[in-house]
């Protein structure tokens, strides 16, 4: 049956964010969070974690003959990593634009990158840049079991039911 916040499928669309070991350093987690939770979209998954070589190697596989992967392993490797799973309609596509331009100089003011940071290869947040590749990171950094499938009590502020 169709859910408030699904797809035609009756899917309810989900994205990987993780606020990046800069992100993390820099006290940023409250108000990364601040911006999903406020736009109206529901955290559906939420842990800290040192990130291991191998699932940033297979996260990053794209990437892998880039000159910057070496340095883009090590600046992902430094530190703790709050990764989350948020949900909610077009939730993938919408939070590409709350994140902004990959490089923080073309982010506008009002991004998160816009307003959080300056350069490329310290650019604070990842967020999954299609529904396919949502669905493969999500599997990758979460267990379906730290996945809490919930009600939103006031939805109807948010969808028309
Ligand atoms: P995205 O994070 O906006 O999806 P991707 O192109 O998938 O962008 O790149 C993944 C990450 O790799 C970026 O967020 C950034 O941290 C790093 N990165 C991308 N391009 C460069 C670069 O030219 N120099 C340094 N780091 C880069």
């Amino acid at each position: 049956y169709a859910r408030y916040n699904s797809n035609s499928a009756g899917i309810r669309e989900r994205t990987l964010i993780a606020v990046k070991p800069d992100g993390v350093q820099r006290r940023l987690i409250g108000q990364i969070i601040q911006r999903f939770e406020i736009r109206g979209f529901q955290l559906v998954g939420l842990k800290m974690l040192q990130v291991s070589d191998e699932l940033l190697s297979q996260h990053y596989m794209s990437l892998c003959k880039k000159s910057f992967y070496p340095s883009l392993l090590h600046y992902m490797t430094s530190g703790p990593v709050v990764a989350m799973v948020w949900e909610g309609n077009n939730v993938v596509r919408s939070s590409r634009m709350l994140v902004g331009n990959t490089n923080p100089a073309e982010a506008p003011p009002g991004t998160i990158r816009g307003d959080f940071c300056i350069h490329i290869s310290r650019n604070v947040i990842h967020a999954s840049d299609s529904i396919e590749m949502a669905q493969k990171e999500i599997a990758l950094w979460f267990q379906s079991s730290e996945l809490i499938e919930w009600e939103c009590c006031d939805h109807g502020n948010f969808y028309q039911l």
